[in-house]
């Protein structure tokens, strides 16, 4: 059902801030920059290796998902995302096992990719990211 690890979300006050941490800390090239309104997020995608990454993310406004979070727990991670093969699909066979999915269907992500968020509390505690990445095109 997953396939890999695609990212870490991790929240931050200042994007700019953590980029510059993230990329001179372990040396990593910043791929994508996006804001993305229906999330509330302005972002950072910084490649690890292949397609996994770590996801820097800045909230648009304190009562967005990422501003609420920092109020409450400060800076740290976030969400962890699972690559899939058909976002829609796996949303399927999660909400069987009896998981709430927060999107009914799913949303524009990073770099072109189709997610979906699933409750963290129905995960252990992590909030959970499924993430189809964007077809290459034909
Ligand atoms: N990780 C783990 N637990 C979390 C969490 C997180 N990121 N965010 C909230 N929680 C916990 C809270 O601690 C709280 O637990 P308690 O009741 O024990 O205190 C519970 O979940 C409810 O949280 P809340 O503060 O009341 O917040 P909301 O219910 O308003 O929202 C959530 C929580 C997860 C439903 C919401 O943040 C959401 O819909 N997230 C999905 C979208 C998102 O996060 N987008 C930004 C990233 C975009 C991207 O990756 O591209
Ligand atoms: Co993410």
């Amino acid at each position: 059902m997953l396939l890999r690890i695609d990212h870490v979300g991790i929240a931050c006050h200042d994007l700019e801030a953590k980029i510059k941490l993230f990329s001179e800390l372990f040396e990593l090239e910043v791929v994508a920059r996006e804001v993305n309104e229906e999330q509330g997020v302005k972002e950072a995608m910084l490649r690890v290796s292949g397609d996994s990454y770590i996801q820097l993310l800045e909230p648009l406004s304190p009562d967005s998902p990422v501003g609420k979070f920092l109020a409450k727990r400060g800076e740290g991670v976030h969400h962890v995302a699972f690559g899939v093969g058909d976002v829609s699909d796996t949303m399927e066979q999660i909400a069987t096992k009896g998981v709430r999915l927060l999107d009914e269907k799913p949303r524009h992500g990073s770099m072109g990719s189709s997610i979906a968020f699933l409750h963290p509390k129905d995960v252990g505690g992590m909030l959970t990211e499924l993430v189809q990445g964007a077809k290459p095109a034909v």
